[in-house]
């Protein structure tokens, strides 16, 4: 329970997720580096996790020797300027663990149970017991690591409100059980957390895991369980109730688990606006055609649906040759997983797509498709979304989806350009004046797309506006800000906004 004389700066809170907000290194001369991640979780997350003197529970992104002690975590470089920079080693606990025991774990239950399954798409899911025995042994690991966490936290003295743990992700969805089990019989105050960063599937999709109850269990574990939008929430709770057999109030979102009774909430991640915008303010130009340009951006993943995308695109050159010669489609795809075979086909898939729809319509002068297979540095980025005319968002599913945000953050220029989103993503959810595409649909793709490009500048200008206000209010701070409400704990201002 939470007092009213618990000052927000003294509840510790601590963050609990696959991967710690930076990688560790080894440099060519054997010394230990950090190496910052730059998204907008860390962003936000770390303020808090500094100025309340938290801890930060997470995999170092190599393999370290077993008796590795995280004393040995070095101090952040004097020359980093990420948000991570003042989360001192002291601050950080890592987990370890045999690397053929992650592999079935990472690769194995979570990127090729859970992510495909979550994402509604049972035909690509591996159902393995031996990826599930890993999956448990590991979540324990990470759950003894954050009771070693939140004790370390109750012994500081500083520290007087009632720590938050606050759990990340597929990757940890059994954590909180095994962590309320070890701290209580360690007597240790506490109050759990847990927000999935994709969807949650309907009941008929979620129920095809043999090991199902066993998820919700641990979700069950937490005080309350946060998704993006309520969607993702009633489907969590309807799972409640048809497999577990809990009493549940769908309206005020509340299951009943073990005596106590677990808050779900929607809470839509934000991005960091400002930041955005000041990155478009600043970049350079790099769209230097004078077509228009169609932009996607994605990690190459089949949930992103870019072979619908790009068969989309050529329906519509098909349907709409006035467009030939005049507008581009530029898709960035990033790497990812790239050592699992199914990304590797996917990679395959798309090289063969665009070479065929480029070799279809190319003229001597101009090609439709441009495809970089690669990562661009973040204020490329921006650029790219500041210039784009239209921005492809067309997952198949996807639990939020940053990009649609960024791009909206980033249209500063006047005229602005055209937002098209599929209403599989919480952002198709929640982004009410992007025009919706459905991704299974080619035809009406391509006309949507066809839209986009011939939409009058005052529809456009009012589209954008709203999107624009929107995104800006409910920034990634917002939503860091909603988190703690949820918590019974309010953020004072100085407390968050390194995004600002
Ligand atoms: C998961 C959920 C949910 C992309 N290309 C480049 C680049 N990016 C950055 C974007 C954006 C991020 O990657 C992608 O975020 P998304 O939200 O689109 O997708 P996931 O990675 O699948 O994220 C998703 C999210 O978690 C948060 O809860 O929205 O639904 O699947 O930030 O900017 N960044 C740089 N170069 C690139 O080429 N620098």
């Amino acid at each position: 329970t939470i007092t009213a004389a618990d000052s927000p700066s003294k509840r510790s809170l601590i963050v609990v997720s696959n991967r710690l907000p930076f990688v560790l290194k080894k440099a060519a001369d054997g010394r230990m580096t950090r190496l910052a991640s730059a998204g907008g979780l860390v962003t936000a997350v770390a303020p808090v996790v500094i100025k309340g003197k938290g801890l930060w529970v997470g995999w170092p992104g190599l393999h370290l020797p077993k008796d590795f002690n995280d004393a040995n975590i070095p101090e952040s470089d004097p020359s980093d300027q990420s948000p991570t920079a003042g989360l001192k080693s002291e601050q950080v606990v890592t987990v370890n663990c045999d690397p053929d025991l992650f592999e079935m774990y990472y690769n194995g239950c979570c990127n090729g149970t859970h992510w495909p399954l979550f994402h509604s798409m049972p035909g690509r899911t591996i159902f393995s017991a031996d990826h599930w025995r890993a999956y448990v042994k590991v979540n324990k690991l990470f759950a003894e690591k954050t009771v070693d966490a939140l004790e370390r936290c109750s012994q500081n003295k500083g520290n007087n409100g009632v720590p938050i743990v606050w759990i990340h992700d597929y990757h940890l969805m059994l954590c909180a059980n095994y962590i309320r089990e070890l701290a209580e019989e360690k007597n240790i105050e506490f109050q759990l957390a847990f927000f999935l960063h994709i969807p949650f599937p309907p009941w008929d999709i979620f129920r095809l895991f043999p090991w199902s109850d066993e998820i919700l269990q641990g979700m069950l574990g937490c005080d309350m369980v946060g998704f993006h939008i309520r969607d993702y929430c009633l489907n969590f709770v309807d799972c409640c109730q048809r497999n577990l057999g809990c009493r549940v109030d769908r309206k005020n979102l509340l299951v009943e688990h073990g005596g106590r009774s677990v808050r779900v909430r929607p809470l839509p991640i934000g991005i960091p606006f400002d930041r955005f915008v000041e990155l478009a303010t600043k970049a350079k130009k790099v769209i230097k055609t004078k077509h228009k340009v169609i932009l996607g951006v994605d990690r190459l993943d089949y949930t992103k649906g870019l072979v619908n995308r790009l068969k989309a695109f050529e329906v519509f050159l098909e349907r709409h040759p006035e467009h030939i010669g005049t507008v581009s489609f530029l898709q960035i795809a990033v790497p990812s997983r790239t050592d699992v075979l199914e990304y590797q086909q996917l990679k395959e898939e798309m090289d063969q797509l665009v070479g065929r729809i480029n070799g279809r319509f190319s003229t001597a002068i101009w090609s439709p498709i441009r495809y970089i297979f690669g990562c661009v540095g973040q204020s490329e980025l921006a650029a790219y979304y500041r210039d784009a005319a239209v921005a492809l968002v067309t997952p198949l599913r996807d639990g939020m989806n940053l990009v649609a945000k960024e791009f909206v953050a980033c249209q500063i220029n006047e005229p602005p350009g055209v937002l098209i989103v599929s209403p599989f993503a919480g952002a198709g959810e929640t982004m009410h004046e992007a025009l919706l595409c459905n991704p299974y649909e080619l035809d009406a793709a391509a006309e949507v797309i066809n839209r986009a490009l011939t939409m009058p500048v005052d529809e456009r200008t009012l589209r954008m506006s709203r999107l624009r206000r929107r995104e800006k209010e409910h920034d990634v701070d917002h939503w860091m800000r909603s988190f703690m409400k949820a918590m019974g704990s309010d953020v004072e201002e100085d407390d968050i906004g390194t995004t600002r």
